[in-house]
């Protein structure tokens, strides 16, 4: 028996090809891949009856898989008038997520009144790899949503739903590709030898539709290739070279005491890292023996000076003073907090240097911290113009990184799990790299204060070596 919702399915599968919401022929995909049918779903507003009855066929379509939710949230854009219309339908409260944070006021990505733990159930228009659908996740997930569900128009069926799956989201079409063309061929609309180039291509793999690889499942080596910035390519390579993603912090206050940790700890680091501002006998010799330790182990320097004033002051303290940052340190820390320009005056105080890699603070190890979730992915929205001199950022959560070329440092390590005085917190060297998504992380009392430090260096430094091993093979 044809139920009441396949006749309709059908109706407005005819009705969405007469308004050319899929067409054929050869047209070329976002990922560069050529495809012979094209989804375009963005012209359905233009035909109220068409939103009419597709909200009702999602609408049965729900009831038919008995999903429940608390709120609905359309993938922006062609779904969020959809999602609105279902909203209305089904007496349902929905959600917006915004592509990019406002810049003044609440600076909130998810409008709507929510609950910690609510269900949120997506609505997408056509699904290729489902990244748009877990973008929108994210933020849902960021804010204590629960996301397990997702209604798709059209699911393309090149691997979205398995990529979707592995991220706990089960997906459900109302319509797939084979599904459109028997129905298409039944109503004679397509012929014969179009419906089976069509079945040839959706049983084809295809390569350039796969999900994007995530950083946490490439080696190194190969996100050398990736990275845009110089000194965080040469960093990758350090790193596998010497298998070593420890970042000592030299946090003591005499020349000397950094010179001898940099001389005995130098072969198993990878970044020696420096807040100038602390040490009490500064000169410019103890500069020259450090790039000199830095050169003889093949370690990088990082002054973790984490500026965080306007472009142009920050230009002066970068290159001027006392500690001329600008010529000698081959990675810089800085705060996202001043807007771009930070980046800018950065930049252009860089004048007579050929190379810096900038790491920008989008999460912080001590308890407490202001560093918002908004503030992380307006800091991740800020690296994207200034990939030339961003070579990472320090953060505590695996998913902040999209673009696998750019290296998350983690502070905050210890042997044991454990904190201090300060509101520091500490993970094990495995949680860091397994857990928080550390490319590299930072250890400083955990091995200057110890009573060995060359042994308990090692120690980090195998540990951690191992744990990007093991994220390797797991992920
Ligand atoms: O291992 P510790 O606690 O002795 O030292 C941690 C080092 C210190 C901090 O200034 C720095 O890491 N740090 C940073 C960095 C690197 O930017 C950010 C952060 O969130 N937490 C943190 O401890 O030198």
């Amino acid at each position: 028996m044809v139920s009441s919702l396949d006749k309709e399915k059908k109706e407005l599968a005819l009705r969405l090809y007469q308004i050319s919401a899929f067409k054929f022929g050869s047209y070329t995909l976002k990922s560069g891949e050529i495809s012979p049918v094209y989804f375009d779903l963005r012209v359905i507003i233009s035909y109220p009856d068409v939103m009419q009855k597709l909200t009702d066929c999602i609408y049965k379509f729900i009831e038919d898989k008995e999903i429940q939710c608390d709120q609905l949230c359309g993938v922006p854009y062609t779904a969020l008038p959809l999602a609105t219309l279902l909203s209305v339908k089904m007496r349902q409260p929905m959600l917006i997520r915004r592509k990019e944070a406002k810049s003044y006021g609440t600076k909130k990505l998810i409008e709507g009144k929510f609950q910690l733990e609510e269900t949120c159930l997506i609505i997408e228009d056509v699904v290729t790899t489902g990244s748009s659908i877990l973008e929108t996740t994210k933020d849902l997930r960021n804010e204590g949503l629960v996301v397990e569900d997702a209604i798709v128009v059209v699911d393309r069926q090149q691997g979205g739903s398995q990529h979707l799956d592995k991220n706990g989201i089960k997906m459900h079409s109302l319509f797939t590709l084979p599904y459109l063309i028997n129905v298409l061929k039944d109503d004679n609309k397509i012929n014969e030898e179009l419906a089976k180039t069509l079945n040839d291509y959706i049983s084809k793999p295809i390569e350039n539709s796969k999900p994007k690889m995530s950083r946490l499942q490439m080696s190194f080596t190969k996100r050398a290739d990736i990275a845009k910035n110089e000194v965080a390519k040469t960093l990758f390579k350090i790193m596998e070279l010497k298998k070593t993603n420890l970042c000592l912090a030299a946090d003591v206050t005499k020349t000397d005491e950094i010179l001898n940790l940099a001389e005995s700890l130098g072969p198993y680091i990878c970044v020696l890292k420096t807040h100038v501002d602390i040490i009490e006998d500064f000169n410019d010799d103890f500069i020259k023996s450090l790039k000199g330790l830095a050169e003889k182990h093949n370690f990088m320097l990082m002054e973790d000076r984490k500026f965080a004033d306007i472009g142009n002051t920050v230009s002066l303290q970068f290159s001027k003073g006392v500690y001329k940052i600008s010529e000698w340190t081959d990675l810089l820390t800085a705060h996202s907090l001043p807007g771009s320009g930070i980046l800018k005056g950065l930049k252009s105080a860089m004048s007579n240097k050929n190379q810096l890699g900038i790491f920008l603070l989008a999460e912080m190890s001590s308890e407490g911290n202001l560093l918002s979730k908004e503030y992380s992915g307006q800091t991740m929205d800020m690296i994207k113009d200034f990939s030339d001199i961003v070579a990472g950022i320090v953060a505590q959560t695996p998913n902040l990184i999209d673009d696998a070329g750019l290296i998350q440092l983690s502070p905050g390590c210890r042997l044991e799990e454990s904190g201090d005085d300060f509101g520091q917190k500490y993970n094990t060297p495995e949680y860091i790299i397994n857990e928080k998504g550390g490319d590299i992380a930072v250890v400083g009392r955990g091995i200057i204060e110890s009573k060995n430090p060359v042994e308990v260096a090692k120690t980090y430094r195998d540990r951690l070596w191992a744990a990007y091993e093991n994220r390797l093979n797991i992920n």
